[in-house]
């Protein structure tokens, strides 16, 4: 072999190689100098061994041997500068300064939380927590409590019958029946749980929805203890400064009946206090002799009250959300926001 011949051209393109690396002065420079070398199609050394099968047969393993020697050394020399650039003064491969990506961890949905905080509330004010089945009988949901079954409410139209006298609860007092059924007076218990309607389903309705219902019986219990209890659960809540008004209103289980409101007291960001409208939270009222008695109780000995609301409409208030629906689609980049 003479001078010529692709060995002393390898022991060039390796001297070369080399000497590109060493002065290579980042990463994107000695990936140029890769390329230039080892590349695939381009790379001068790669060139070498893929036009081996034109050299005379006799030249072939020298070349091809001297070629293999070179790429390795080269492949090295390009990884040992490569390391010593991450680690030098370049900047790190990794970025420290980054923020770490919070780990996903879930959260309760809006109305869940709606649900335990109201439901605390009357926990630290001394009620306990009742439940029961979600079908049950004509004589639970209505008669029992002082709605007789010609009562609109009562209709097919807006009740989930399933058989015969047999329907899907239409508010939780059934079960205040079965709880004031079992136990004697006193009684403080808050019923949270699923309701069903036939409403159509829009911004302010679903056929299925919760609600929490409170109950209140003993002797000696008065006006004055439905309204200052139900105002320390609106203070409780809404926070000390929120007001609390009864507007009169009627239901079948309860005489007399109110509505209940709040006008709350907000702070903005600036320091001022601005005073929302009035907000309509809860029906409430007297409970109705009648259904006292239809407990087994001695309507002459015993009073109470009673309230029902629907912690899906708190939860929009809380919110300002202004469409029911959006708190079902599930989507959880909405419901995220209120993950706490
Ligand atoms: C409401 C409004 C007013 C209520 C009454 C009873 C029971 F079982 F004691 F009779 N439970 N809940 C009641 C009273 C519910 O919801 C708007």
């Amino acid at each position: 072999m003479t001078d010529d011949t692709p060995v002393v051209a390898l022991g060039a393109l390796e001297a070369q190689a080399l000497e590109a690396i060493a002065s290579a002065e980042d990463r994107d420079a000695l990936e140029h100098v890769r390329v230039d070398f080892l590349g695939r199609s381009e790379g001068r050394i790669s060139a070498v061994l893929r036009g081996l099968g034109q050299l005379p047969p006799e030249d072939r393993p020298k070349v091809g041997q001297e070629a293999n020697r070179v790429k390795g050394v080269v492949a090295a020399a390009l990884e040992a500068r490569s390391s010593e650039l991450a680690g030098g003064s370049e900047a790190p491969a990794v970025d420290l300064t980054l923020p770490a990506r919070r780990r996903w961890k879930g959260g309760l949905h809006p109305i869940t939380q709606a649900v335990n905080d109201i439901w605390h509330i009357f926990r630290d004010l001394g009620f306990t927590r009742a439940r029961g089945p979600e079908a049950d009988t004509e004589w639970y949901n209505f008669e029992a409590l002082n709605t007789p079954l010609d009562h609109p409410a009562a209709d097919e139209q807006d009740t989930l019958y399933l058989v015969d006298s047999v329907l899907l609860r239409s508010h939780t007092s059934p079960v205040q029946m079965r709880t004031m059924e079992k136990h004697d007076p006193p009684i403080r218990i808050i019923a949270p749980g699923w309701v069903y309607r036939r409403d159509t389903y829009d911004a302010t309705h679903t056929p299925a929805f919760m609600q929490i219902e409170g109950l209140v019986i003993d002797e000696d219990v008065t006006f004055v203890d439905f309204k200052a209890t139900l105002g320390e659960f609106a203070r409780r809540y809404w926070g000390p400064d929120t007001q609390v008004r009864f507007r009169p209103s009627f239901f079948p289980f309860t005489e007399p009946s109110a509505e209940v409101d709040v006008k709350r007291v907000i702070t903005r960001p600036d320091g001022t206090r601005v005073e929302t409208d009035w907000l309509e939270i809860m029906g409430a009222g007297m409970v109705d002799p009648n259904v006292i008695e239809n407990a087994g109780y001695d309507a002459e000995k015993y009073t109470g009250w009673a309230f029902g609301m629907g912690p899906a409409r708190i939860a929009m208030l809380k919110h300002g959300v202004d469409d029911l629906r959006t708190f079902f689609d599930n989507d959880v980049r909405f419901l995220a926001q209120f993950a706490s």
